[in-house]
């Protein structure tokens, strides 16, 4: 029986019922994490590349006081265009419900969500993690400890390359969370291909995946995997341009006082300043690319649970 607080739209309902793949979305990066109007044109695109790929997208979100799978294109211009909307996580996802204010869901609150609408891959831009700093500022994003508990695949580019890419993998390994690269054995840095790091696991495609999930349902480990996709060789912006602006946003950030959430919607949204707009060409590309390998793995589950 469905849960009264969640509520699907009518192209996630019929393909709920007929038992075809979905792929989750989430909205904070439309709210919080690119600018209008891009925002609204590369939500909308991202939608159309689950449906290309031969999926079905439920972009997520709270609006007027129920979990949203799946949005209609009036809804995403209101969460786009809206100034006064909740980035909610694992903490405040309930509270958007009880007091019926507009949320955009994280990756740690669209896992949620999607893993209560029996939903099993999700695509994003890049997960949070561990922020540089870490040591005094105890900034660790609820994203981390999601893994450890919503039963979903996620798809991104790796880890926002604002934070310490190195801590955050330790942490990741830590909750036993499976971070698997999509194609190479090189951990992603977000705008960057190359993290410098190394992926703990590889894969070379969609089926891949699904029979690493079986595997993992059959032994009884709950949990998510993080699938880390490289943006599109034609797309990335090399690891030391990257870091100019990514210090100079995080001086600005501290001189300022920024924290707490405020501080990665600022620092990416100083990156687009920074770079002269490359950055959001950047990100645009890379959440495509998760868009289109998360209707894959969709497509390949969909197939294993026959
Ligand atoms: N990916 C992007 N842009 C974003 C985000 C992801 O390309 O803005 C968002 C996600 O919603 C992620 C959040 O969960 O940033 C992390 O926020 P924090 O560091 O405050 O946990
Ligand atoms: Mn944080």
């Amino acid at each position: 029986m469905d849960k009264d607080w969640l509520a699907f739209s009518t192209e996630v309902a019929s393909a709920r019922t007929q038992g075809r793949p979905v792929v989750a979305l989430e909205s904070t990066i439309i709210s919080h994490g690119l600018p209008w109007p891009r925002n609204l044109e590369i939500a909308r695109t991202l939608e159309a590349t689950v449906r290309t790929a031969g999926a079905t997208p439920a972009t997520i979100a709270v609006l007027d006081g129920r979990v949203r799978i799946g949005l209609d294109d009036a809804d995403l211009e209101r969460l786009a265009r809206a100034s006064s909307v909740m980035k909610l996580s694992r903490a405040d996802l309930a509270f958007a419900v009880s007091t019926g204010r507009p949320g955009a869901t994280t990756v740690a609150a669209t896992m949620i969500a999607a893993a209560a609408a029996g939903i099993s891959v999700f695509a994003t831009g890049g997960i949070g993690g561990v922020h540089r700093g870490a040591e005094t500022s105890f900034d660790i994003s609820a994203d981390l400890h999601e893994f450890a508990k919503s039963d979903v695949v996620v798809v991104s580019a790796g880890a926002k390359a604002i934070l310490d890419l190195p801590k955050t993998l330790e942490v990741l390994e830590t909750l036993g969370v499976p971070v698997v690269g999509w194609g190479t054995d090189r951990f992603p840095a977000f705008w960057s291909r190359d993290s410098g790091l190394s992926c703990p696991l590889s894969v070379e495609d969609a089926e891949d995946v699904a029979r690493f999930v079986s595997a993992r349902r059959a032994l009884g480990l709950s949990g998510g995997i993080l699938v880390a996709n490289p943006v599109a060789v034609e797309a990335e912006i090399a690891r030391e341009e990257v870091e100019g602006w990514i210090a100079r946003a995080l001086d600005e950030a501290t001189s300022r006082g920024i924290s707490g959430k405020a501080v990665t919607p600022f620092l990416l949204g100083r990156i687009v300043e920074l770079s002269g707009g490359r950055s959001l060409e950047t990100n645009r590309s890379l959440v495509i690319g998760n868009a289109a390998v998360a209707a894959q793995i969709a497509i390949a589950l969909t197939a294993t649970e026959d």
